[in-house]
């Protein structure tokens, strides 16, 4: 199906109208720090700025990308802001000291409101700065100040940068930056990167400690005596790009395009392999993440790469997203299981057709729902599973219709937005024509969860009623315990997984960046944690008791030996 507005092809050549051509010809932006010390060698700061509600949660994919592809004479630092928070003035002072002369800054819509404040700071610091990423590449006209807002960037990097980046840099590095990139082939025409070669990120080299998932104060603990488990990252890999669905909220379509590419099999293998060997040499735990929108959607080629994976022994617990009506297939859940899937983000979004078919994802059948996550559930795969509310068809009720459906499934984990009206998607365009835009340029004044729209059959305070609602009572202590125990006969360490996702996903929308709130949290869910600790203290034991069984003869043999060495000696 294509995409029912505009996609990123016709919104790009809108903004080659917009740019005449003598403006997209060769501009040069005078670099404002001194531009006779400029040298052809750069040291390059490229920043992901912080999200304010979670920590440290996934490296941002896009840093490491651009970082792997740099000119070798270039040196990249890399800052997250999610992992390493920096305000304004703390990020200048870095940028100072380390003598930084480009700065990169990506973001998603909702952190732009932070990067434009940061990328201010820079400038005015005579640094200059290129934004790339989803919003930039919706709206280019913001971030340069083309539509009476304040510049905020010396240049943008339109789509998929890949190509780009290494031009940018060239040009940055002669003091020559332009004020857009975009992948266009000699004609002009745009060109989407093809994925083969794709570069090989060195995540065994890189410093990743800042993003151990374990919070500090559990390490040395788990270090003694949970195998590996004091070291946990969640890495992402990408297997391929695009996604022809269409729905009328996402912003893939629009961005990569409905022509899917993919990374060799060979490709994704060997980072596997090598991600594998470094855990296993670190005694730390990886697990991936393939960031693909649809990690199934040729499913004859997802096959492929599952069973190279297994071949090649490359297995690691993986988390991918896939749509509900690819899971229908039996022999792909197989091989899930056996790559070592182990969980399946499933963007249900609603359990109402109609809602459904208002957003264009009529191929989302709820009623197959049960089915689909009882075919996971049984390979020991969990869904996680995400809900929009404040659609059309939404009315008061609907978060406990939804608790009400998703108790009835295998335990899961659900989560939950309100509608957002992302810029440059079908669903802005059509919520702007019917004038139901409240926050029309929600973005610059970010608030978590809270509408940008009426909806069309209850309140905006409503919306935030029920979105509040199925957030509470989805992580309630009553519900984890309730998720607990239907999983009582799996094997203990999926137990203990399960309940530790419960923990952290609830801190989605809770906000559980303070040691008090964990501690509010584990008193909350004491019950639960006492009956988790109990069985792995009694594992623990019946685990000594076997090794003490099976070590009895070898004692005797130690004995023996002893004995033999005494007399010899
Ligand atoms: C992984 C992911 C996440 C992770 C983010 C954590 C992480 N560390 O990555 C998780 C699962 C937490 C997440 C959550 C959300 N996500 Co998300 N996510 C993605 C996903 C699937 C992959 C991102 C990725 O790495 N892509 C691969 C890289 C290579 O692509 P890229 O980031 O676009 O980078 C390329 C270009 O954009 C460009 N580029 C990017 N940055 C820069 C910077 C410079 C300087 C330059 C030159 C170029 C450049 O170069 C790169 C190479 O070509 C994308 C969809 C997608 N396929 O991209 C959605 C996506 C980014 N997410 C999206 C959304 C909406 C969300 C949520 C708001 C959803 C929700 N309702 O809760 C939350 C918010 C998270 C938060 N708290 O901030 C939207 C963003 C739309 C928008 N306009 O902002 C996307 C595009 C998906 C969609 N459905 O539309 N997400
Ligand atoms: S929501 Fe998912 S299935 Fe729909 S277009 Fe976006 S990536 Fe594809």
């Amino acid at each position: 199906m294509l995409p029912r507005g505009r996609s990123f092809r016709a919104h790009f050549r809108l903004v080659l109208v917009s740019i005449s051509l003598s403006e997209f010809a060769l501009r040069k932006v005078r670099l404002r720090s001194g531009e006779a010390t400029i040298s052809q060698l750069m040291r390059i700061l490229l920043y992901n700025p912080d999200n304010g509600v979670t920590r440290n949660f996934m490296p941002h994919l896009w840093m490491f990308l651009l970082q792997s592809i740099t000119p070798a004479a270039h040196e990249v630092l890399l800052i997250d802001g999610n992992a390493r928070p920096m305000n304004e003035r703390q990020l200048v002072a870095f940028i100072r000291e380390k003598q930084i002369g480009l700065v990169g800054i990506g973001s998603m819509t909702r952190m732009v409101a932070r990067a434009y404040r940061m990328a201010d700071a820079i400038r005015a610091a005579g640094v200059p700065v290129v934004m790339g990423g989803p919003h930039v590449t919706e709206v280019p006209d913001e971030a340069l100040g083309r539509d009476g807002g304040p510049r905020h960037a010396d240049a943008v990097a339109l789509g998929e940068a890949d190509e780009t980046w290494p031009q940018i840099v060239a040009d940055a590095a002669r003091g020559e930056l332009r004020e857009i990139y975009a992948p266009v082939d000699e004609s002009g025409k745009e060109r989407k990167p093809s994925l083969q070669p794709y570069p090989s990120i060195p995540w065994e080299r890189l410093d990743l400690d800042q993003f151990n998932m374990v919070p500090k104060v559990a390490r040395p603990l788990l270090q003694r005596h949970a195998n590996g488990w004091h070291s946990v990252h969640l890495i992402p890999i990408e297997s391929g790009r695009g996604c022809p669905y269409g729905c009328e909220f996402c912003t893939v379509t629009g961005f990569f395009g409905d022509s899917i590419r993919f990374r060799s099999n060979e490709s994704v293998v060997d980072e596997l392999l090598r991600l594998k060997k470094h855990a296993r040499k670190n005694r730390s735990q990886v697990i991936v993440f393939f960031i693909d929108d649809n990690f199934a959607i040729n499913i004859k080629r997802t096959k492929s790469l599952l069973r190279d994976i297994i071949d090649a022994g490359a297995q690691l617990p993986w988390i991918a997203q896939i749509s509900a009506n690819l899971l229908r297939d039996e022999e792909l859940v197989d091989l899930i299981e056996a790559s070592h899937g182990k969980w399946i983000f499933i963007g249900m979004e609603s359990i109402d057709p109609v809602n459904l078919a208002d957003v264009n994802k009529s191929f989302n059948k709820p009623a197959e729902y049960a089915a689909v996550l009882d075919r996971l559930a049984k390979r020991d795969i969990y869904a996680i599973t995400s809900f929009i509310v404040g659609l059309d068809n939404d009315t008061p009720g609907v978060a406990d219709r939804t608790l009400e459906q998703i108790a009835s499934w295998p335990p899961g984990l659900p989560v939950f937005g309100q509608i957002t009206p992302f810029p440059s998607t079908p669903l802005y365009d059509r919520l702007l024509k019917a004038g139901r835009l409240t926050r029309p340029k929600h973005w610059l004044e970010f608030a978590p969860y809270q509408m940008a729209n009426t909806p069309l059959k209850m309140s905006i305070d409503q919306t935030h009623a029920e979105l509040d609602k199925a957030w509470t009572e989805s992580y309630s202590p009553q519900r984890n315990a309730m998720a607990l125990e239907s999983i009582a006969d799996k094997p203990f360490k999926i137990r203990v997984m399960h309940f530790a996702m419960r923990m952290f996903f609830r801190g989605i929308y809770f906000p559980q960046m303070t040691k008090r709130a964990w501690l509010k949290l584990i008193v909350d869910n004491r019950r639960s944690i006492f009956k988790l600790v109990t069985a792995g203290v009694g594992k623990w034991r019946a685990s000594k008791k076997e090794v003490a069984a099976a070590g009895a003869p070898r004692e005797s043999i130690q004995g023996t030996e002893g004995s033999v060495r005494a007399r010899s000696a």
